[in-house]
């Protein structure tokens, strides 16, 4: 079996939370991971018949059964994952329509699973339907995009325009726009299901008042469109307060679609 912590999973798991923690997502035991696994890419670095526990997940995913996700540990520090990622990190495998997970690796002080684990299974099983090559999905505290939440409309196509107008390359990043949901008790099922719900009709779904969640084929596509969002979000805050005499207009916006070959949501552009 070769060595865990060198896969390129575990290793771009490692960079990525670092790098979340850095740039100030992630503070204490803010923010969580997901990233779904090939059987095939595990199997080099663990015996899949040994399991250390089986865990119940409190929900039902049927379609998650036998799938493998390496997953950020409750009450774990970002920060933290780079110096033991074993107990920090866990590598889970689905069982029992989605009841139960076998832990494979990780959580070697006795730890769990994000306590975010329902939104994120099924966000999984909604993007899955989307797009089969989505793997990731990621939710963390950026500043901007929270803050811009207390000030500005929760309407989903105002807050999309919003952001796409603060910067050229937004409406080319995310054109399918970002989905919002109000303030909802973490943690729980219920927001785990609205969150999947606003998945099928966007990578990037704001929790009001608390945070973002973003999908994608890969931990750069999803870290990408987070900053790509926050970015926009920090600059509405530097302008919001002051007239504003230019912007990107809705025409430009449909030079943009043209030039780069993508479409901005439907009734989402005049
Ligand atoms: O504590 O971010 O939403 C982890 C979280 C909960
Ligand atoms: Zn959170």
């Amino acid at each position: 079996m070769k060595n865990i912590l060198n896969a390129p999973f575990m290793v771009e798991m490692i960079r990525t939370t670092t790098n979340m923690y850095a740039h100030g997502w992630d503070e204490r035991n803010g923010g969580n991971i997901s990233v779904m696994l090939e059987e095939k890419d595990v199997a080099e670095y663990l015996d899949s018949d040994c399991v250390l526990r089986t865990i119940p997940t409190g929900f039902t995913a049927p379609e998650l059964d036998g799938r493998y996700f390496l997953v950020t540990g409750t009450g774990k520090y970002f920060k933290n994952v780079q110096y033991a990622p074993d107990v920090n990190l866990g590598i889970l495998r689905l069982k029992d329509k989605g009841q139960q997970a076998d832990l494979l690796w990780g959580y070697t002080d006795g730890g769990l699973f994000t306590s975010e684990f329902p939104a994120h299974m099924m966000s999984h099983v909604a993007r899955l339907k989307v797009n089969p090559e989505n793997r990731i999905v990621m939710h963390c505290h950026p500043a901007n995009l929270l803050a811009v939440t207390y000030v500005h409309t929760l309407d989903e196509r105002e807050f999309t325009r919003t952001l796409w107008q603060m910067c050229t390359e937004c409406i080319v990043v995310f054109p399918e726009g970002v989905n919002v949901l109000p303030w909802m008790l973490c943690g729980t099922n219920e927001i785990g299901m609205a969150t999947a719900e606003k998945m099928l009709t966007a990578r990037l779904v704001v929790w009001g008042q608390h945070g973002i969640y973003g999908a994608g084929k890969d931990l750069d596509e999803t870290f990408g469109l987070i900053e790509t969002a926050e970015k926009a979000a920090e600059i509405y805050l530097k302008i919001a307060h002051l007239p504003r005499i230019n912007t990107i207009t809705d025409e430009q916006m449909h030079l943009l679609e043209k030039r780069f070959g993508i479409k901005g949501r439907e009734g989402y552009l005049d």
